[in-house]
């Protein structure tokens, strides 16, 4: 039976909507992670060498990487549901926003969490306006414009349509749902960019969306 190792409030758990748009049977094992730092427990280092998640594991194969997760899981077991057909518009869409999430928008979430970090860690009082400053330069100069220019570039393209990838709900609007929400902690959606706002709202009020929070557990994504 196919495994998801599943992280809590983490990435994999679009796999877990991924698995019950699928319709597949599937376990989920399940990590904590560590109270302090928000790491990963070492378990998943045995599971895959990056230690992250999420991952699974699928007739004798381990795949990690969100990305080709669902790549692999589109590929076995849609009927042609979420994956656009081919050399459509709509596919290559499908296939920009399944790289975009995790290769342009989801590092400068994590440069934001790192900065939010650095700027309420404790250190020396004579080191915290240097750190301060440091934060600030990055968030100024290079983070905020980022943030800024993807966000309006993602609400440019969903006011073309109903998903990312044209009318109909795709692996890839589940692959952009992480970071949609990831946006959601940082921004005021729905007063500065109502249909991202709108998507996040349509994906909340799918069934397999909600019966994956049920299954995957209290589900809240880390702040800064
Ligand atoms: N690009 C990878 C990122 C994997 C990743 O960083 N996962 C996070 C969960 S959201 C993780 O395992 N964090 C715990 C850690 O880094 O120890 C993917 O999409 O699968």
């Amino acid at each position: 039976m196919l495994t998801i190792h599943h992280l809590e409030k983490s990435r994999s758990q679009r796999i877990l909507w991924l698995l019950e748009e699928l319709g597949v049977d599937y376990d989920i094992k399940f990590y904590k992670r560590d109270q302090t730092t928000s790491l990963a427990p070492p378990e998943l280092l045995a599971i895959h060498p990056l230690g992250k998640s999420p991952v699974i594991t699928d007739a004798g194969v381990t795949i990690a990487e969100s990305g080709a997760i669902i790549e692999y899981l589109v590929g076995k077991y849609d009927d042609g549901r979420l994956l656009p057909a081919d050399g459509t518009p709509e596919r290559l869409a499908y296939t920009y926003w399944l790289h975009y999430a995790e290769g342009t928008f989801m590092p400068l979430m994590i440069v934001s969490l790192i900065m939010g970090r650095i700027d309420t860690a404790p250190m020396p009082f004579f080191v915290k306006p240097i750190a301060r400053g440091i934060v600030s330069k990055v968030r100024n100069g290079y983070l905020d414009p980022n943030v800024q220019r993807n966000l309006d570039f993602m609400e440019a393209s969903l006011s073309k349509s109903t998903w990312f990838c044209g009318e109909a709900l795709t692996a890839a609007d589940i692959q952009m749902s992480f970071a949609v929400e990831a946006a959601e902690v940082r921004t005021d959606l729905a007063n500065q960019y109502p249909n991202i706002d709108r998507v996040l709202k349509q994906m909340r009020a799918l069934p397999a969306y909600q019966a994956a929070i049920e299954k995957g557990g209290p589900y809240s994504l880390l702040g800064a």
